[in-house]
């Protein structure tokens, strides 16, 4: 597990939502640089050369209407088909997720009211199996958080009676790092949370390991009840040193 914790949209997972965005960018980037250097030598010659008379019509058909048309376009072909966000139908093997916000933090539901036997709730940390896309539900309790794991996904808003959907998918064992990316009280700052992507096999026994009912460790509760049993002696207020 390499660049755990990293909090960055340049260091995507392989597979994920964010990889294709981070492709789109660079792509844009490059068509961006391009445009932006023809118009550099441009004005460079403009400047630089000896004024002559120029064809208007000719530059405003060429240099306005043909080459933003033939570079949108272009750019637009390349981004169409990239599928970032739509999310696809819930895979029937994999149990639903659901995230709340809540100030401040991440509430994370398994299973679903129609899946009563494998459902559990955890907080700050959500597990998904490598390969497949687990599409998360997105909403929040109190006010808008904003949900953004950027070695993932994009960014979705978790909004108060309303239900978002987001596809997770890294195809790589991994812990990724998450942060609340909306404003949303006092301690914002501090709503952070982990994304485990796991093997499918970690996965189903985590999930197994998840239902099964809280075990209370007999050594505990006895050194627990031998020391707290005598109670605890505090000094009274007006005790003198
Ligand atoms: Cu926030």
């Amino acid at each position: 597990m390499s660049d755990a914790g990293v909090l960055s949209s340049l260091t995507a997972a392989p597979g994920s939502a964010a990889a294709a965005i981070a492709s789109l960018g660079q792509v844009m980037f490059l068509g961006a640089a391009l445009v932006f250097l023809i118009v550099t030598v441009l004005a460079l010659a403009g400047v630089w050369t000896r004024a002559y008379a120029i064809d208007g019509r000719r530059w405003l058909v060429f240099g306005g209407l043909a080459l933003p048309s033939v570079t949108l376009a272009a750019l637009f072909v390349h981004a169409a088909p990239l599928d970032m966000s739509a999310p696809g139908p819930d895979h029937p093997d994999l149990p639903r997720i659901e995230v709340i916000g809540r100030q401040w933090w991440w509430e994370v539901r398994y299973g679903g009211a129609n899946d009563t036997e494998r459902s559990f709730v955890t907080a700050n940390e959500l597990r998904i199996p490598v390969g497949r896309p687990v599409s998360v539900a997105l909403t929040s309790a109190d006010v808008i958080h904003g949900f953004w794991v950027p070695a993932l996904a994009g960014k979705v808003d978790m909004i108060p009676g309303r239900t978002n959907r987001i596809v997770l998918r890294s195809d790589a064992v991994q812990v990724y790092r998450g942060q609340c990316a909306e404003y949303c009280g006092g301690q914002h700052g501090l709503m952070a949370f982990t994304v485990v992507a796991t093997s499918p096999a970690d996965f189903e026994q985590w999930l197994a390991t998840q239902v099964q009912p809280a075990r209370v460790d007999d050594g505990f509760v006895r050194g627990y009840a031998r020391h707290h049993g005598r109670g605890h002696q505090r000094p009274r207020p007006d005790a003198r040193r």
